[in-house]
């Protein structure tokens, strides 16, 4: 009672009308000052933009507090079904900008700086990226989050807080060189640390069966190595609503008790020296995408962030709740690719041992409870861990992986639901010279759910890598084609083209992007089509700002904007398209009567650190653009330029500036994409494959506002069992012998003839095998068709015009829509 009457006083102290956080811009601008003074202790003569910067964010932190405290009671209050995505990544870039336009305070803000002779647009840039992710994976992550919120879903993201996220990338010489990227160098004005809910983490040791005082046969982790995980929350506030819920992300620290107490007294400096070991686990971020590092510290990352989050729901749950009856009705976990799979088997743990539950009821548990997304077909992001290394690392889990796959063979093999060769593919344990731990294969079967991330890949999924789980559990495995939020990438990165949407249809689209279909007739009105090439232009001169300050280069705004930005890998081929824009330039070199539209490509992306290939593309791009932007005969026709360190900050300036958008992965490869839905939403036209979200792209558009080119999965197949030989393409096709041709004797490295000999070697005597020369001339076709189209603006412009407006289908509301009423089963909780 003494805390209830805390608890009615402070609720009565909390809701007296509060003048300190109110929104109006004279109070917005005393908030600022009071930052400056009271958080930065800083004055006018004083004060840096960072300061300024921080003022401002604290400023709309604090409006966002009482949100998120009623949020969260809410969901205790109303005994809410949760969902907690688990993910490695959370790429989220800046988040000042985004809160501000999601809780409405962008125009207040913005006038109450002016008055001060501030401009809001130079703060915001002061913020570092919050790069936790590598790409597409880690950007999905962070766009449901700002769906999840603004769809009200009771929803907690759970990561790691990484001391270094992606590496910031360096162009010296054209090659990529890596610098690590401190973006908590000073301090970050959205986490609040919660030392309080700190986790033990246990690994290493060994397991004692042992019987307990009831006489049962138990299991207990002894001899372990201890970290702690302590938590930072962020909130993620919805659009245009009250929810505010939690990214909670893990930062490792060393156990002071635990570990420190052991040491003798005359160890005490070597004692303290030894904490950095354990808090290596959440220093940095694994820069690879789409490759797994069988390293044993990414393991360690794993189970520290995974034993930290279902730790922390199984507490939630049990300060409501008795037993763990209805476990499954209040929570639901999605596995964002096999990353956080060890959760099956940590969940296992904790129900078994150390909450006494039945194997049995435990294992219903878990299965109702996880869902699992895969991401790729790439073999090389499979995850396999050898047993051994996974048996000295987490002991206990071995064995209950082990358990649960021997309980799952001996089912199917009662049931003669498989016969032995789909049995011993569908094993969670690999067989052969060194077993390993398939941890899709533990995704799968601890699942009650399996999705892919669009159409075809799901197709694929079931056709190919999952055959025989789908044999098994057809009623498994669902589609959940991905989506971006509207808000960040077309609200907030493209404010032109936001502002001129909202004025014919009104503010509808930015929570229910369907209502874009009403800007259709729009297409065929001149007067719009002439707003929306200007907004276009604007954003071109906008970004080649950018361009012109990072790279030297001076764009020409007339000329076609044509990008690629991606990771670099070589299925996403980013080697078409710089051979094909090579080839134009010696096209240009031998006929001088060659006149085509003047273009500019952009090229953006990060190669992972040990991917050489990758960095010979990168070196690739630098180079070309070094010899076509300073060949006096090319005159402007052609123009290239890499721009460094994309990332999603330069994302947001990318996009909107787009005209064409490159998507042009060898077909089955992409398992969806998604910076091809940004590209349409701002009203790029894509040149592309049928290969992941493409394929509902170019259907939701129609085919005759897409240009589409390539083999398709099909004919891939059929090809590559035919015995691909990419010597025939090289002889009987002109343009590419002669680009590969000048690749090797060194038209694009003077003074370094053999240079990109690895690049062609690869293509000619390494197989190609993502094809990029069988489809090289269906390509150029492609782009003539585009040159062309383009030539008639008023055409081109309609064509833009409806890509943005049947490109609603690909908002991330949408995919958490389906996600939380297909999979999750949990309903909507309105606050305030
Ligand atoms: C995607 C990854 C990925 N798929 C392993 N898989 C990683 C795999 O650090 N690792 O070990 C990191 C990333 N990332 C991407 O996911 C797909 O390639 C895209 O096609 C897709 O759009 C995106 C989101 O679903
Ligand atoms: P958590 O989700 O357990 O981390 O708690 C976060 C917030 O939920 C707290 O700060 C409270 O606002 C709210 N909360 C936690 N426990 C209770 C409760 O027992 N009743 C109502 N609200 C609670």
């Amino acid at each position: 009672t003494a805390r209830s009457e805390e608890a009615r006083a402070l609720e009565r102290a909390r809701d007296l009308p509060n003048s300190r956080t109110a929104t109006d811009v004279d109070t917005l601008r005393r908030a600022f000052a009071d930052h400056l003074q009271y958080s930065q202790g800083k004055d006018e003569h004083t004060a840096t933009a960072l300061d300024r910067y921080f003022a401002v964010a604290y400023s709309v932190r604090d409006r966002m507090m009482r949100r998120w405290i009623q949020t969260q009671q809410a969901y205790y209050k109303q005994d809410a079904k949760r969902v907690y995505y688990l993910s490695l990544e959370f790429l989220m870039g800046k988040a000042l900008e985004n809160n501000l336009l999601n809780v409405g305070l962008y125009d207040g803000m913005r006038s109450a700086l002016s008055d001060l002779g501030l401009d809001l647009a130079d703060l915001l840039s002061q913020e570092p990226d919050a790069g936790l992710g590598n790409g597409g994976l880690g950007r999905l992550a962070a766009c449901f989050l700002d769906s999840l919120a603004t769809l009200s879903i009771p929803a907690y993201g759970y990561g790691i807080r990484y001391e270094f996220g992606i590496f910031d990338q360096e162009i010296r010489n054209g090659y990529q060189v890596e610098r690590p990227e401190e973006w908590l160098r000073f301090g970050s004005a959205w986490e609040i640390p919660r030392p309080d809910a700190t986790v033990p983490v246990s690994i290493y040791g060994r397991t004692e069966h042992y019987v307990d005082e009831k006489g049962k046969l138990r299991v207990r982790w002894v001899d372990a190595r201890h970290v702690l995980g302590m938590p930072y929350d962020v909130p993620i506030a919805g659009f245009g609503n009250s929810t505010v819920n939690t990214l909670r992300l893990w930062r490792a620290r060393a156990s002071q008790e635990l570990d420190l107490a052991d040491f003798n007294a005359g160890d005490y400096l070597s004692a303290v020296e030894d904490k950095d070991l354990s808090e290596n686990i959440s220093k940095v971020l694994y820069p690879n995408d789409l490759t797994v590092m069988g390293k044993e510290l990414r393991l360690q990352q794993q189970y520290f962030f995974v034993c930290c989050s279902i730790h922390d729901i199984v507490n939630r749950h049990l300060k409501m709740h008795d037993g763990f009856g209805s476990f499954p009705d209040k929570v639901a976990i999605q596995m964002n690719d096999t990353h956080p799979a060890i959760a099956v088997a940590e969940l296992m743990r904790v129900l078994v041992d150390e909450q006494g539950l039945e194997w049995d009821e435990a294992w219903e548990i878990a299965r109702a409870t996880f869902g699992y997304t895969n991401h790729t077909l790439m073999p090389e992001a499979l995850e396999r861990w050898s047993v051994d290394l996974f048996g000295r690392v987490l002991p206990r889990h071995l064995e209950i992986v082990y358990e649960i796959n021997r309980r799952f063979i001996d089912g199917v093999r009662a049931e003669r639901k498989a016969d032995d060769g789909a049995i011993s593919r569908m094993s969670v344990i690999e067989e052969g010279p060194t077993k390993q731990v398939r941890m899709a294969n533990l995704a799968v079967v601890g699942s009650h759910s399996v999705n892919g991330v669009a159409a075809l890949h799901t197709e694929l999924l079931k056709r190919e890598l999952f055959r025989d789980f789908h044999a098994l559990w057809p009623e498994k495995f669902n589609n959940k084609t991905n989506g971006v939020t509207p808000r960040r990438w077309l609200l907030q990165a493209n404010p032109g083209l936001a502002k001129s949407i909202t004025e014919v249809i009104g503010p509808e689209w930015l929570t229910d992007a369907t209502q874009l279909r009403r800007l259709e007739p729009l297409a065929e009105d001149a007067g719009f089509r002439r707003l929306f090439r200007s907004v276009k232009r604007d954003n071109k001169a906008r970004l080649a700002e950018i361009v012109r300050a990072e790279n030297g280069i001076t764009l020409d705004l007339d000329s076609i904007f044509d990008v690629q930005v991606k990771r670099i890998h070589e299925y996403k081929r980013q080697l078409l398209d710089v051979l094909r824009v090579a080839s134009e330039y010696l096209r240009l070199k031998e006929d001088r009567s060659y006149d085509p539209y003047p273009r500019t490509y952009l090229f953006g992306g990060k190669a992972a650190p040990g991917y050489a290939m990758a960095k010979w593309i990168i070196k690739l791009v630098n180079s070309v653009a070094d010899v076509v932007n300073h060949d006096v005969d090319v005159k402007g026709r052609v123009t290239v330029a890499f721009l460094r360190n994309y990332r999603v900050s330069l994302a947001e300036r990318i996009f909107p500036a787009a005209e064409v958008s490159e998507q042009i992965s060898t077909a089955g490869k992409e398992a969806s994409g998604t910076g091809n839905m940004k590209f349409a939403l701002n009203g790029a036209l894509t040149i592309g494959t049928l290969d992941g979200a493409n394929v509902e792209i170019r259907e939701e558009v129609g085919a005759e506002n897409f240009f589409l080119f390539g083999l398709t999965v099909e004919q891939v197949a059929a090809l590559k069992k035919r015995g691909y030989d990419p010597w025939e393409w090289y002889r009987n096709d002109r343009r590419i012998k002669q680009v590969l041709d000048a690749l090797a004797s060194g038209v694009f490295s003077p003074g370094e003839p053999g240079l990109f000999r690895p690049i062609v070697d690869s293509l000619l005597n390494g197989g190609d095998p993502y094809l990029v020369l069988a489809d090289f001339a269906a390509y150029c076709a492609c782009q003539e068709e585009v040159e062309k189209a383009y030539r008639d603006p008023e055409h081109w412009t309609r064509m833009a015009i409806l890509n943005v407006a049947r490109t609603g289908k690909f908002s991330s509301d949408r995919t958490i829509r389906e996600y939380a009423e297909e999979i999750w089963n949990v309903p909507p909780v309105r606050v305030g």
